[in-house]
């Protein structure tokens, strides 16, 4: 099997700083890592030999580098159709576990649900329904319609498969060789505890959501059966983490409204249903600035540092995203235009990258995303060379990048003037804090209030209201003008706030917490950390 790293990655320094009751704890443990994407995915050359493209995701980061003191295993679904042919010859060999050459000491099973079952559960639930919900992300006079099909998509698709995760679970649980600690990650599987629940009660489950939780109000757009079941999965967890302090509070407010039996403890975040707690905590995710700086320093980032000078203006405005309705990248553009028309000054002496990765390609309000991109750039670009050839200049004021090169949008970011994440709602962003990292102009973040990184960088940013055209566009040209003590200044904040608060940092906290759990359950077997 030859094996083919996404990105050149060094290996991550988490496992040399970790304080010793976190270390005790993974000593001890055996990490049961659940979430839709696994940390490989496998795939088959013409010639008939099977690759593997690691993610470079920042969850798989975090539980790789915790992996390396645990005994870990991975339950994730088998995405491609490699993957489900090995999940096959597994399945007839009767091997549960695969292990991973990538990530040493890393083990993987499969969830293997039948296409449709699949399709239902992340293309009709997951992706358009609870991704749409939690970034309030419909037009509601027009959707969601939740239809019979919707219904059946719920039924067979979400809760099946989430039993399915669940099964495996309690199996790779019961094959552990030391203590189990499940870690679920994110939006796909809320129903998951509550079916582990059923066949393990004992298990220490935790829960983190990477995205939002919006306010109970518009919880109210789903069917009761399907938010209470979604509370309820929750609470299944001994531990449930979101991003900011302001989607815990929302979703203990969702709890309080839909589920009239839970206890709701606001002042120490906790909820008592059915004689069982679960604490709400906030963890805000982050990056690895070891690994990042690796990968921005990696030959391929340097080549396309190369290749990207031609692109450089006197100013350069740049965006990473997945295009995807909610990073807002149509209205970017909008005050992009509205910016070079209150300051024709700027023709020709400006320029807009945007890198973009394509995304679920198959849910239609993607594409058509994609599409309204392509025309609002095509528009201003057609605008602007007219007017730039009255001066005489040949000038493309946007500049479009699409596809996935990660090595490429983080060499991008050492040469921005601004930086602009107007993302309408966003669980982090961990684009801001690349940024802010590999950053080498002092350039400006430019930073929505919706994004749950505003919490923490907002206060050295300029802050904008994503749906605010005029006020994104004077806040780019504040950021072009703003004087070089202030830049210098604010960059150097920001950069400070996210080597300070970084990866480590972000499951440290969760060990903590758990560790105190264990420590609260069986006090005989952990000292608590103070
Ligand atoms: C979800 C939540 C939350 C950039 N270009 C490519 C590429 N990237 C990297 C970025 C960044 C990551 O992908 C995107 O992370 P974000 O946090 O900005 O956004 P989501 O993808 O929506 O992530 C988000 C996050 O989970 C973690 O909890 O912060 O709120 O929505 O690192 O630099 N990656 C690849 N190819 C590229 O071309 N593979």
């Amino acid at each position: 099997m030859a094996h083919q790293r996404a990105g050149q990655h060094r290996d991550s320094q988490l496992d040399v700083q970790l304080p010793d009751y976190a270390r005790e704890l993974l000593e001890r443990s055996t990490l049961i890592i659940v979430s839709n994407r696994g940390p490989v995915e496998f795939h088959q050359t013409n010639d008939g030999e099977i690759t593997t493209k690691r993610g470079t995701g920042g969850v798989i980061t975090a539980m790789s580098a915790a992996a390396r003191f645990a005994d870990a295993v991975w339950v994730a679904c088998a995405m491609t159709a490699t993957d489900r042919v090995i999940a096959e010859k597994m399945r007839q060999r009767r091997e549960a576990l695969l292990t991973i050459p990538d990530l040493p000491g890393f083990r993987l099973r499969f969830v293997v649900p039948d296409t449709e079952a699949y399709h239902g559960y992340y293309n009709r639930i997951a992706n358009p329904l609870l991704w749409f919900l939690q970034h309030y992300l419909w037009d509601t006079p027009r959707a969601p319609d939740i239809d019979h099909e919707t219904w059946q998509a719920w039924h067979e698709g979400y809760v099946a498969v989430n039993r399915l995760f669940a099964e495996e679970v309690v199996a790779a649980a019961a094959a552990a060789p030391r203590e189990p600690i499940v870690l679920l990650q994110d939006y796909h599987l809320y129903l998951t505890p509550t079916f582990i629940r059923e066949l393990r009660p004992d298990l220490l489950l935790h829960h983190f959501v990477h995205i939002p939780w919006p306010d109970q109000d518009y919880w109210r757009l789903l069917p009761l059966p399907m938010r209470r079941a979604i509370c309820e999965g929750l609470l299944a967890n001994d531990i449930v983490g979101f991003q900011t302090p302001r989607h815990a509070r929302s979703f203990l407010n969702t709890v309080d409204a839909n589920l009239p039996e839970a206890e709701v403890d606001y002042r120490r975040r906790e909820v008592t249903y059915r004689g069982h707690t679960t604490r709400v905590r906030v963890y805000p995710i982050s990056i690895d600035p070891e690994l990042v700086r690796a990968v921005a320093e990696s030959e391929d980032a340097c080549r396309h540092r190369e290749h990207l000078e031609a692109f450089r203006n006197e100013y350069t405005i740049i965006r990473v995203d997945r295009a995807e309705p909610s990073k807002n990248v149509v209205r970017g553009f909008l005050a992009y235009d509205r910016l070079l028309e209150k300051h024709p000054e700027l023709i020709g002496r400006v320029n807009f990258l945007a890198f973009l990765v394509p995304t679920r390609m198959e849910v239609a309000e993607y594409i058509n995303y994609l599409d309204e991109i392509n025309a609002v750039v095509g528009r201003i670009n057609a605008k602007y060379a007219n007017a730039a050839e009255i001066e005489g200049i040949h000038w493309e004021p946007v500049h479009l990048f699409v596809g996935d090169d990660y090595p490429r949008a983080l060499a991008a970011m050492k040469f921005y003037d601004v930086l602009l994440v107007n993302a309408i709602f966003d669980g982090m962003n961990l684009v801001a804090k690349e940024g802010a990292l590999l950053n080498e102009r002092n350039g400006v973040l430019i930073l929505s209030e919706g994004a749950g990184a505003y919490q923490q960088l907002g206060q050295w940013a300029l802050t904008v209201s994503p749906t605010d055209i005029e006020g994104t566009a004077e806040a780019l040209w504040q950021g072009l003008t703003m004087p070089a003590a202030e830049r210098a200044w604010r960059a150097e904040q920001l950069r400070r706030h996210v080597v300070e608060h970084d990866l480590r940092r972000w499951l440290v906290d969760q060990l903590h917490d758990i560790a105190d759990l264990y420590a609260e359950r069986t006090p005989h077997r952990l000292i608590a950390p103070s």
